[in-house]
């Protein structure tokens, strides 16, 4: 892997209207992605292996719960804060993002959200310090755009609950301590539970052969007639509205993420297009090179403004559901287009490892499909304006 020479792309000045202390939390994120991630993830991602040694230095810069209260052991920091953090991070990796994202707002934020003051003190400090890793249980082998008509149940038996059903393509779920479950009722009503690892019954089997984000372990969840404490019932919300609250958080943070990959991306290639030659002149010289990097740097420069606007609009608690689904469906396309260009500029050096860009390119095809497709998101738009829900 070449070293990394990074440098962030910032055509209309956007640093202008960052506070000082989101530069600092940016620039922290950047300098420890520098040196932590960049030299071991490309090994890493051809391993295909997790690399579980950066758990501490994403406790440390803050990744583990940015605006959840310092009271919690979060960093307490606002939403554009915590959408610089995801940002630098996915510049890094996509699936050491995953982690960061899944732990923070699939994890952390309903405990926060919707738990006791038993469950907070009792697990968010240890998750945000990074004792504790999380992973989020919603989709099942036969409902994933549709999780409303998910299978697992749990039914009250008393003492405890007792849970049965499965969940897969579940982030973290190999080597998480705790998971965030989302299960019917008797009555059908959709609640979380805290299921930890170790409770009789529960299982965590690991999924192989992927071709995309293989930094990040992925997995199912199986319940075979767990029993899990009455304790460990999330009592503050229930429906499919609660866990369709965290996809917001965490959707967001996608919207800011994937404009590190994109951004990584089209450094290299520009690079790249300075220093390589054919026809007796840098192929950055070409007209058709230039119409590739000219667009890319405008589409990025575009996404940066709707995610800082979107994050003013997050700190003033004014963003809609629809505003973020569009967010992450510009800037994940965007991304992954600019992962495609890139990687043809690149020629065949594009294909290897000792370049970013095509483990980019491959993680963003995941990143298209988790926390709702990209056919879902525009569906989402589509019923925000017209009023009209067209997913039936
Ligand atoms: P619908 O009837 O529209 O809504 C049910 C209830 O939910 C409310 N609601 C929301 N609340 C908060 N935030 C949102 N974004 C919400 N969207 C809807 C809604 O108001 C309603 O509330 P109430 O009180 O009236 O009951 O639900 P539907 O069944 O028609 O489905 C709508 C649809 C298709 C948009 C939704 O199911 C959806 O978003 N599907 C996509 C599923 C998805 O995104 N799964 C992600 C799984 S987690 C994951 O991928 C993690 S990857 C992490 C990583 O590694 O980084
Ligand atoms: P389907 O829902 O079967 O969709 C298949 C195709 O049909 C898609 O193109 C879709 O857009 C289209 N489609 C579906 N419904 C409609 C419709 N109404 N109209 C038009 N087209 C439609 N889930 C978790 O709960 N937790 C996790 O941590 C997690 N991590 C993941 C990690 C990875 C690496 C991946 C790949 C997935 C992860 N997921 C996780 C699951 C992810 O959220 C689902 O894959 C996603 O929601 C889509 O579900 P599906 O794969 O079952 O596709």
């Amino acid at each position: 892997m070449s070293p990394d020479q990074f440098q962030a792309p910032d055509y209309f000045l956007l640093d202008e209207l960052l506070t000082e202390e989101h530069k600092l939390v940016r620039d922290t994120c950047r300098e420890w992605v520098k040196r932590e991630v960049s030299p071991i993830i490309e090994d890493a991602a051809q391993a295909a292996k997790f690399p579980s040694q950066l758990l501490g230095g994403l406790a440390e810069i803050g990744a583990f719960g940015p605006y959840i209260p310092e009271e919690y052991g979060g960093a307490g920091l606002d939403q554009i804060s915590y959408g610089l953090i995801m940002q630098e991070i996915e510049r890094g990796d996509s699936g050491i993002r995953s982690t960061a994202s899944v732990q923070s707002s699939l994890v952390m934020y309903p405990i926060w959200k919707y738990g006791d003051e038993n469950q907070k003190q009792k697990y968010l400090p240890k998750l945000a310090s990074g004792e504790f890793i999380g992973c989020f249980g919603l989709t099942e082998p036969n409902h994933g755009s549709n999780p409303g008509g998910m299978e697992t149940r749990f039914k009250d038996m008393g003492d405890h609950y007792l849970l049965n059903g499965a969940k897969l393509w579940i982030s973290n779920s190999p080597f998480a301590d705790i998971a965030v479950v989302w299960a019917k009722n008797e009555e059908g009503r959709i609640h979380g539970l805290i299921v930890e690892r170790g409770m009789e019954g529960f299982s965590t089997p690991e999924t192989h052969h992927k071709w995309s984000l293989r930094a990040s372990a992925t997995g199912e969840l199986i319940f075979d007639n767990v029993k899990v404490p009455k304790e460990n019932l999330l009592p503050n919300k229930s429906g499919l509205g609660a866990p369709l609250g965290c996809l917001d958080s965490a959707r967001y943070g996608i919207a800011w993420g994937v404009i590190g990959a994109a951004m990584d991306c089209y450094d290299t290639a520009l690079r790249y297009a300075k220093e390589r030659s054919q026809f007796g002149k840098p192929i950055a010289g070409f007209q058709l090179q230039q119409k590739k990097l000219a667009e890319m740097i405008t589409e990025i420069t575009k996404a940066q403004l709707l995610t800082w606007r979107l994050g003013v609009l997050r700190n003033e608690n004014r963003a809609t559901s629809a505003q973020i689904s569009m967010a992450k469906r510009n800037n994940v396309e965007m991304a992954l287009n600019i992962a495609r260009e890139s990687r043809q500029i690149l020629g065949a050096m594009g294909i290897t490892g000792d370049y970013s860009i095509m483990r980019h390119m491959m993680n963003l095809e995941s990143v298209i499909t988790y926390e709702g497709t990209h056919d879902i998101h525009l569906l989402i738009t589509g019923m925000d304006i017209t009023g009209i829900a067209a997913f039936t």
